[in-house]
């Protein structure tokens, strides 16, 4: 395990945080955004990384895809930056025309996190005041990086608030598991979805549902995401930035399978919550200075595991609440196989 200095900005250190499990995968982190920084596995070529990342600091804050970033309070849109709470209207900033995206302009994916490793586990602390993002209550926030022996990554998230408050985290990972610079659209995805959300022309649910049956959405059969992608290209997205509602199921089985046939490189995903986002980095292009990978659409897929975007006006949709001196936990698994 290692604790390093990535890069000074602004007078405050970055540090990137690694640890290397028997199999020789190596995740690392970077303090900046609680980021998700690598996911090295060994291959015949040598170690190669399964998520996308810049070099620089810089880059995550120029351009701004939450490249594998820490995401919260609140993961996806809050239309008009406004949502009631215990009956009263609250309004946060808003960072994305009108709306709230992804906590909004001071996220957990902007700002610099106490970091320490130990063992298997790199830790993130920070105490996301209201002062500094503007949502209800102070929020202290942990979030740790667990890489087994048995390749699975967790991430777990806490939160402890000392007003009521709302809290939704998630992870803003973007894959790609080729070994050669390709896009994504000869991965081949599996998604434990029958019904995804209808959105506005802003991308805020509407609170209609619509099933995936028979629509370029569905992947409760695998199939490649270049097959959807290309049933995509007569819409504005021309590609997926989308909420899944995932269907009831055990612990033990995965919400999505993603793979790459041809390496035999796969990435299951399980957690407890009720929605996945997927977005395939539809409009990227060559200013992404992609470490391994030439900028370009559908050059990654992010698979956000969340509670769906809506529940903070519905509470048909989920329970994102978090109240005065109550301790929230999530976590989302990777099993990682190659
Ligand atoms: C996803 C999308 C958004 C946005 C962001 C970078 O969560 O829903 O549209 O582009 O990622």
């Amino acid at each position: 395990m290692t604790k390093e200095i990535f890069e000074t900005v602004n007078h405050e250190t970055i540090y990137k945080l690694s640890v290397t499990n028997k199999n020789n995968v190596t995740i690392s982190c970077l303090s900046y955004g609680a980021n998700w920084y690598e996911l090295l596995v060994p291959t015949e070529h040598g170690p190669q990384n399964l998520i996308l990342n810049f070099s620089k600091v810089a880059d995550y804050q120029r351009i701004n895809p939450y490249l594998n970033m820490s995401i919260g309070r609140t993961a996806g849109r809050i239309g008009h930056g406004k949502f009631n709470l215990n009956g009263k209207e609250i309004s946060v900033p808003q960072n994305e025309g009108d709306n709230t995206l992804h906590g909004g302009p001071h996220g957990f994916h902007n700002t610099n996190w106490e970091s320490a490793v130990d063992g298997q586990v790199i830790t993130f602390t920070k105490n996301i005041t209201a002062d500094y993002d503007q949502y209800p209550g102070n929020l202290a926030v942990k979030i740790t990086y667990t890489l087994t022996d048995d390749n699975q990554v967790l991430i777990d998230y806490y939160a402890t608030a000392d007003a009521d408050g709302i809290f939704n985290p998630t992870n803003h990972a973007y894959f790609n598991l080729n070994t050669t610079d390709q896009n994504v659209k000869n991965l081949t995805l599996q998604l434990r979805s029958s019904h995804h959300l209808a959105l506005d022309e802003e991308k805020i649910p509407t609170g209609e549902t619509i099933a995936n049956a028979q629509t370029p959405f569905n992947f409760q059969t695998t199939k490649t995401i270049g097959a959807a992608i290309d049933h995509m290209q007569d819409t504005d997205e021309k590609g997926l930035d989308d909420v899944y509602l995932i269907d009831d199921h055990s612990e033990n089985e995965p919400i999505a399978i993603l793979k790459n046939p041809d390496e035999n490189i796969a990435v299951e995903i399980y957690a407890e919550r009720n929605g996945i986002v997927m977005f395939t980095a539809n409009k990227f292009g060559a200013e992404q200075p992609f470490i391994d990978k030439t900028g370009q659409p559908y050059v990654g897929v992010a698979l956000e595991s969340q509670t769906v975007p809506n529940a903070v006006f519905d509470p048909n949709f989920g329970d994102i609440s978090i109240h005065q001196d109550e301790t929230k936990h999530y976590q989302t698994k990777y099993q990682i196989k190659f």
